[in-house]
């Protein structure tokens, strides 16, 4: 017995030895570089305009480990809420049951000997490079990767979005099914004046391409997103209600004061090439703004109306396509080291962490240095 138990606590202690000396954790010689998962669940519930996107994920078998992590939140999430009940009888039970999971997901991304970026790239390379299959990655061909991956994503939310709305389970979400978002109901009409349309009877009803008075997923999908939808009545909607939120005189349209001091910057900085942050003043900018409120208002009345927003409502509220080629151009622009434009296989290997970017986490290497200028 003495015996035997020595022999397994020698055998154990070795073993354990070997595994701490052979730990990829050893080898890693990028300490800062961490790839960490991202938690984008709450910050993705409905309505997203304007300022905040997140990145996209480069990776669909990143992209694939983080939906299955966000899925499992949202499901404790929608549980809680659909048994409010039975969770509030067991207090303190199960706080963060997923925790675990979630750090073996993020040991997997940064053990370099099953999760090899450079395999990754090697491997990811030929599905970027097809329009055309020259061996270079240029900038088309990153935005629509980027693009693809953002849309399923999307399409993953919406999916999850469904199956709450959805309570006869016919894949239909109709008007009397669909409840806004809390804070919509709670909010009152008056309070800022954003967002005043949103989720509402016109809203749904222009989100309904075929007029069944029902949604389908793609319809759902659009009344979700519309700024990336290709239904023209809901980009007429959204001008509509682009006006509603700039018409501060509430005279149903939008004078040149009511344009400049709003929509004005988001068109300018849509188009970021043109402009000097640090040197524009509202002085300086007002002629390029008179110029182009000129040339929206086509009937010459002094006032937009909702039809003379429809060629800039893609830059009041970009869409996934922008980002796309947002991220895109940012890559490019980090990894072409001989600046011909685009990206061979060797480039992209040379500089992987600009792919993984959206989930590599840098505070740590930037921490104390911005500290240094507070
Ligand atoms: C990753 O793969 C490359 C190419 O196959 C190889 O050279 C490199 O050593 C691998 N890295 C690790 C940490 O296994
Ligand atoms: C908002 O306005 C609509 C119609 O203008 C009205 O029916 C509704 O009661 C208002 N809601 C709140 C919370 O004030
Ligand atoms: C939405 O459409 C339904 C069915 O066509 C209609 O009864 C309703 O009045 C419409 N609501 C609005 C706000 O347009
Ligand atoms: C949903 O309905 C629209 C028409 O409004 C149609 O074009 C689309 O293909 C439908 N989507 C699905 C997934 O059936
Ligand atoms: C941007 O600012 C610089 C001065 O820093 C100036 O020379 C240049 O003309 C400006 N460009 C535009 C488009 O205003
Ligand atoms: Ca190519
Ligand atoms: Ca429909
Ligand atoms: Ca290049």
């Amino acid at each position: 017995m003495g015996k035997l138990s020595v022999v397994i606590y020698i055998t154990v202690a070795v073993l354990l030895l070997f595994l701490i000396s052979h730990s990829p954790k050893n080898h890693s010689n990028h300490p800062h570089r961490r790839l960490k998962l991202r938690s984008t669940f709450l910050s993705s519930a409905g309505g997203e305009k304007h300022h905040h996107h997140e990145p996209i994920t480069f990776d669909p078998l990143v992209a694939d480990i983080e939906r299955k992590r966000e899925d499992k939140q949202w499901e404790k999430v929608y549980f809680e809420h659909a048994h409010k009940e039975i969770v509030q009888e067991a207090p303190g039970a199960e706080s963060q049951p997923e925790w675990e999971d979630f750090m073996d997901a993020e040991d997997y991304l940064n053990d370099e000997e099953k999760f090899n970026v450079t395999n990754r790239l090697v491997l990811l390379f030929p599905k970027i490079d097809i329009d055309p299959p020259d061996g270079y990655v240029n900038e088309h061909e990153l935005t629509e990767w980027n693009l693809k991956q953002s849309e399923r994503e999307v399409m993953h939310r919406t999916q999850r979005e469904m199956e709450i709305h959805d309570k006869n389970r016919d894949g239909f979400v109709s008007f009397a099914e669909y409840e806004p978002p809390s804070w919509v109901r709670n909010s009152d009409n008056t309070s800022f004046g954003y967002d005043m349309g949103w989720w509402k009877e016109e809203h749904f009803n222009a989100s309904d391409a075929d007029g069944d008075s029902l949604l389908n997923i793609t319809e759902f999908n659009d009344f979700l997103h519309p700024a990336d939808s290709n239904n023209p009545k809901l980009l007429q909607w959204l001008c509509k209600e682009e006006i509603r939120e700039r018409d501060t005189d509430k005279d149903g349209k939008v004078n040149f004061k009511e344009f400049f001091h709003g929509l004005f910057d988001f068109v300018r900085n849509y188009d970021e090439e043109s402009h000097n942050s640090t040197h524009d003043t509202d002085d300086s900018m007002e002629a390029p703004a008179r110029k182009l409120f000129a040339q929206l208002d086509t009937d010459g009345d002094g006032y937009l109306s909702h039809p003379e927003l429809l060629p800039i409502i893609g830059k009041l509220h970009p869409s996934e396509r922008y980002y796309a080629k947002q991220q895109a151009d940012y890559i490019i622009s980090q990894a072409d080291t001989d600046k011909d434009g685009r990206l061979t296989l060797i480039e992209m290997i040379e500089s992987p962490y600009v792919f993984y970017s959206a989930i590599f986490n840098e505070d740590e290497e930037d921490y104390e240095y911005h500290d240094e200028f507070r």
